[in-house]
């Protein structure tokens, strides 16, 4: 596979938006695309396979179910670029749905570099397709996935995982609406989205028993120590997940179990942390059925055909730019 990689000063804006969040008045964040380091990113894989989250294996099974609908809606000669492709796996159906019709060329667009190499790995045997990846965020990588686009060539992006969900609603349907302004009319969307579910479920969900989601958050704490060489003493937080009943999400947060001072090194700062305080690492917003119909319509899509699974209430929306 050809991967585009560009050089970036990514160490620089780490320490940043690290110092940025944890100086801030208020409730201390870090960004949640810095859960993802390689630990990160192989945690997040175990996440996808424990019981109590469904929502992975929720995605792959309408995936596995619908595609060759899918393939069949969106017809004649296609581009797929995928935002955020992690290992490709549940990516496979559908481009087999697609490669069985027509020969296709597949964009997955990622930050992490190991993903993209173990996406070509997972996907490369299927006949008649054509991978080149782009080391890059995910707007910048679909300009350029764009820019490829051949005449006649219709292009469809992939969205999956409900990765939309760690936008906050206005975010996301930003996110939606600067997709859109990349794209033709014509072209079309497959959104994934988590539908809204018991409190219950949800905690169990983002605190599972195993204390896998708990790794995934404070190895957070963990990549802030190895890259930006900060002191943090992984003993003296603790994971935390708390729904917030107003914007019907899902919060991670790590909690200060004592007062303590944390040096980050890289980002020239003294943190102070009072007991109880926490900083927020993640939302997972989770979505009623007809929303997505309206935050497609406010981003320049209509939404076509909703998919919904029943074991997990999760859809796979397929919107189509107006
Ligand atoms: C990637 N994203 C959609 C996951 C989610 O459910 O919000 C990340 C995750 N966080 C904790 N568990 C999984």
């Amino acid at each position: 596979m050809l991967v585009h990689a560009i050089p970036t000063n990514a160490g620089y804006e780490f320490a940043a938006e690290v110092r940025a969040g944890l100086t801030r008045a208020g409730q201390k964040e870090l960004p949640s695309k810095y859960l993802y380091d390689d630990v990160g990113s192989a945690l997040f894989e175990v996440i996808s396979h424990l019981p109590e989250y469904g929502l992975t294996r929720a995605d792959e099974r309408l995936l596995r179910r619908y595609s060759d609908d899918i393939a069949d809606r969106v017809a004649g000669p296609v581009a797929i670029a995928e935002l955020g492709s992690g290992s490709g796996r549940k990516t496979r159906w559908l481009l087999e749905a697609f490669c069985r019709r027509q020969r296709t060329s597949y964009y997955p667009v990622e930050i992490s570099h190991s993903a993209l190499v173990m996406c070509e790995r997972e996907l490369s045997d299927i006949d008649a397709i054509s991978i080149v990846g782009f080391e890059r965020e995910y707007l910048d990588g679909l300009l350029e996935v764009a820019a490829y686009r051949k005449s006649g060539q219709r292009l469809l992006v992939l969205f999956l995982g409900s990765t939309i969900g760690n936008f906050d609603r206005p975010a996301g349907v930003k996110f939606l609406s600067d997709v859109r302004c990349i794209l033709q009319p014509g072209d079309s969307l497959l959104l994934g989205t988590d539908i809204e579910k018991s409190s219950i479920e949800l905690l169990r969900a983002y605190d599972d028993q195993l204390g896998v989601t708990a790794a995934f958050n404070l190895n957070l704490l963990a990549r802030v120590n190895r890259e930006l060489g900060a002191d943090f003493d992984l003993s003296q937080f603790a994971h935390l997940a708390r729904i917030n009943e107003e914007v019907r999400s899902v919060e991670m947060h790590l909690e200060s179990r004592r007062h303590q001072a944390v040096s980050i090194s890289a980002a020239e700062v003294v943190v102070e942390f009072q007991e109880g305080e926490t900083i927020w690492t993640e939302s997972s917003h989770k979505y009623a059925l007809g929303e997505i119909y309206e935050m497609a319509r406010a981003a320049g899509f209509r939404c076509e055909v909703q998919w919904v699974d029943q074991q997990w209430p999760f859809a796979e929306n397929l919107l189509i730019a107006e």
